[in-house]
């Protein structure tokens, strides 16, 4: 669809910038904070790069100030950040700490005072660590009331302050890599337990919104998903049918239970053929079927390419006796419970797309690919996206004026906004866009190299430095953004059209 003019972004559009307490805050055992599993697992050698961690981290916790006073200076509409629950509630399940509260407070009314939209996530990944030591963490039910005591405290202290509420970062990132890949805290690979914690976490948001809409009805909230469109291969249908199957499993799976409140049956059926679905009771189907999401947060990065494996193809099936299964494939030469460790081997085979540049890290850089993804969210879920993450993970260099002369984040950002600018054109209600990030940050695995900030951090993986606070060329060109909400933008659209 080719639009000649594309429609000006909302007045009140919450132009923003996001981040994660773990990431920003340091201080990470004062003021009566309890450990975190993050604070532990950044400990174990070889887990981060360098050993990096968040002991220190941006020191965001003591300069809190000083980066609102960033913001404002930017013009910022919405900051979103997230709480650290060990900081609320020191072992996850008992007293609250005023200390904690007092430090969210203080931030909150510092950006109000500045007339920026507060947007609380309410778990991004540091999960007290004396839940996961005495309870197994999300793979134990009682999880599901510890967090919504936890929530109900910051709903009761901030509902006359916060409007937009965030339940859960990233659902699919955590349990994926946590009970997965060993590569995030509680640093598991098993596949089932994967699928029986991810379960417990539903159901966690499901209580987290049911008792927000009592306790705060004039707020919204919503998990924040890492949403990422799956394209075939090729045309040929198997390809486009291995794509489907990527998009059931890599999105539906979470997708469907926010905001339909049911598992898709195509990946669940797979799951329960080599038995690692979830345990359902009839009372968590009645329990995800209530709770509905006023609005969604989409974390866009980049999507999927699959194309069709093997094991579907019936040629190969045929020289076997199990027809729907090829005996040449090494998948099969697996006991079943080393199949279930890999469930979408039959469904998909994810490929490299070869019409995409990759960043630094190899992340694939798709900014059409951020429209589809608003386009299909909306047309399946029929909820307003708000845009809690979007940005480029790079390389900064200080110049010796002490200047960032990043040029490509700018140009990333211009072209992904324009093409959210065009998702709004076609039709998609958004609310907002906050890039990830506000200052550089710790990335959980890759230090203080892989930077995304407006604001420079004078810090590396070895030294902290002075932390000195440095806007980058990005920082001005998304204040001129902000301040003209999208019209240069829509200038320079025009231009690229003649
Ligand atoms: C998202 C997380 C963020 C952030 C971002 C960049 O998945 O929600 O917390 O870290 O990705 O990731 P990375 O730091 O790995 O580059």
């Amino acid at each position: 669809m080719h639009h000649q003019q594309l429609e000006p972004f909302p007045k009140d559009f919450l132009w923003g910038a996001a981040s994660a307490a773990y990431q920003i805050e340091g201080a990470y055992a004062e003021d009566g904070k309890g450990p975190s599993i993050w604070d532990e697992f950044s400990k174990i050698p070889d887990k981060t790069v360098q050993g990096t961690n968040g002991d220190v981290a941006v020191d965001h916790y003591h300069r809190y100030k000083e980066d609102v006073q960033l913001m404002a200076d930017m013009g910022m509409k919405s900051y979103r950040f997230s709480v650290a629950w060990s900081r609320i509630i020191p072992d996850g399940e008992g007293k609250v700490n005023e200390a904690g509260l007092q430090f969210y407070e203080n931030l909150i009314d510092e950006l109000i005072h500045h007339s920026i939209e507060p947007v609380l996530t309410l778990y991004h990944w540091d999960l007290p660590l004396a839940l996961q030591e005495k309870y197994n963490g999300w793979e134990s039910r009682k999880l599901v009331s510890f967090f919504k005591k936890y929530c109900e405290v910051l709903y009761n202290r901030f509902k006359e302050k916060v409007k937009y509420w965030v339940t859960f970062n990233e659902q699919n990132v955590f349990t994926a890599m946590g009970y997965r890949w060993e590569s995030h805290p509680p640093n598991t690979s098993d596949v089932k337990r994967m699928f029986e914690a991810n379960h417990v976490i539903n159901l966690a948001n499901a209580e987290a919104i049911l008792s927000f809409k009592e306790l705060v009805p004039n707020g919204l909230i919503g998990p924040s998903f890492g949403y990422g469109p799956m394209y075939p291969l090729t045309a040929d249908p198997k390809d486009v049918l291995a794509a489907e199957n990527g998009d059931d499993f890599n999105n539906s799976w979470w997708l469907d239970v926010y905001c339909k409140g049911k598992y898709p049956v195509f990946t669940f059926k797979q799951l329960q053929k080599l038995g690692v679905a979830p345990t359902i009771f009839p009372e968590d189907e009645v329990l995800l079927k209530s709770a509905k999401s006023d609005f969604l947060g989409i974390n866009y990065y980049h999507g999927g390419t699959a194309r069709e494996n093997k094991i579907d193809n019936k040629e190969n099936a045929a020289h076997t006796e199990d027809k729907s299964f090829s005996a040449t494939d090494p998948y099969l030469m697996q006991p079943k419970e080393e199949q279930s460790q890999s469930p979408e081997i039959p469904m998909f085979q994810s490929v490299s797309n070869p019409y995409l540049q990759k960043t630094v890290w190899g992340w694939e850089i798709d900014p059409i690919g951020f429209r589809v993804a608003l386009r299909k969210v909306y047309a399946r879920y029929d909820l307003p996206i708000f845009i809690t993450e979007n940005g480029l993970g790079a390389i900064d260099e200080l110049t010796g004026e002490r200047t960032i002369e990043d040029d490509y984040r700018i140009d990333y950002l211009r072209e992904h906004i324009l093409e959210m600018q065009k998702a709004l054109t076609d039709g998609v209600p958004i609310i907002g866009y906050c890039a990830w990030s506000f200052t550089d940050l710790l990335s959980w695995l890759n230090g203080y190299k892989k930077r995304y900030g407006f604001v420079y951090i004078d810090r590396d993986n070895k030294q902290e430095k002075e932390l000195e606070r440095i806007p980058k060329k990005s920082f001005y060109w998304y204040k001129e953004l902000i301040q003209t909400n999208g019209r240069n933008l829509t200038e320079y659209y025009s231009e690229v059209q003649k």
